[in-house]
């Protein structure tokens, strides 16, 4: 799925100068590794390039991105002329959130999505990369031959750790071991990436975790796990919406559990409803049927308030578990 090569990407890269690279929507550490690893690469290189964000990095992420939380359009210095847009591990116009009337101007995309919608003049798509950041470290890789400094490195182990759920899911392949060894050996710091990445919470995050487990149900003899948090649980017990998102890896875990699925009312009264399947069902394809796509393993859907709860239940019988 690619209309350039990693060669032709290198050499566009080398001939323009003022970049704007962005994540996507509700930025996970693929997306924002990704585009920062590039963000200083292409500065390296003696050209400008800013990181665009349309919603703030998440205070867990904040290790990622030197404490700094806000990378909106109007945080770049006045005067600043864009002349090249890329964006990173974004799959579609409408995951640039805020920004999704700019896909137009996006000239490359790079991204693992197998649901990629082609909205850039050139993409580089590869769902058998665990994460947007392999893509980009052969990018790197080949514009530094070699030389990848210890930050860009850490910032790439992170996106690479987050996306494979630290070298666990079903995405890792040799491929990423083999570049995650690569990052290690230039300087990236795995035991600190992957304790703020798998160890380290807020003790708001834990709470919501723990008021998921009290609430989950189970259907299909224990195949899915399923829970809802509304907004009034939300502001019941203080959790802000970063506090939930590691509530669809804490109910996926129950034995015999093979779709988990987690529905939260977000600040502006819309669903987003995640799933993870550790089965052969694609649940890309299930979220597709609203709208949505991701991963076989990973994917998401957005839904109103009045659709939630039919939209779980189609999803459910989608997965065609008999009991
Ligand atoms: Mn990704």
């Amino acid at each position: 799925m690619n209309n350039i090569t990693i060669y032709n990407i290198c050499k566009l890269l080398m001939r323009h100068d003022n970049y704007l690279i962005f994540t996507h929507e509700n930025p996970d550490a693929d997306t924002i590794g990704s585009c920062f690893a590039l963000v200083e690469t292409l500065r390296s290189l003696g050209k400008t390039a800013y990181p665009v964000c349309c919603d703030r990095i998440p205070s867990s992420l904040m290790f990622m991105t030197e404490g700094v939380r806000d990378f909106k359009l109007e945080n770049i210095p006045e005067g600043f002329v864009p002349a090249y847009h890329i964006a990173t591990d974004v799959a579609s116009a409408a995951q640039l959130g805020i920004y999704r009337d700019m896909a137009k101007d996006i000239q490359l995309a790079l991204d693992h999505h197998a649901t990629h919608d082609r909205f850039a003049e050139y993409y580089f798509v590869d769902p058998r990369a665990s994460a947007c950041a392999e893509i980009v470290y052969h990018i790197i890789n080949r514009l530094l031959i070699g030389e990848i400094p210890e930050r860009t490195a850490s910032l790439l182990y992170a996106a690479l750790a987050a996306d494979t759920g630290g070298f666990r899911y079903a995405n890792t392949t040799p491929v990423t071991h083999k570049i995650a060894a690569k990052l290690i050996e230039r300087g990236a710091c795995h035991a600190d990436i992957c304790r703020n990445l798998f160890e380290c919470k807020s003790k708001t995050a834990l709470a919501a975790e723990a008021f998921a487990m009290a609430n989950v149900t189970y259907f299909c003899g224990g195949k899915i796990s399923y829970v809802k948090i509304t907004g009034a649980d939300k502001r019941a017990h203080g959790f802000e919406d970063e506090d939930t998102y590691d509530v669809i890896n804490a109910i996926r875990r129950a034995d015999g559990v093979k779709i988990a699925i987690f529905a939260r009312e977000k600040d502006d009264g819309s669903y987003k409803i995640s799933t993870r399947s550790s089965c052969d069902i694609d649940v890309a394809k299930i979220c597709a049927i609203f709208g949505g796509g991701g991963h076989a393993g990973a994917a998401g859907c957005s839904v109103t308030p009045d659709e939630v709860d039919a939209a779980v239940a189609r999803i459910i019988k989608e997965c065609g578990f008999d009991d």
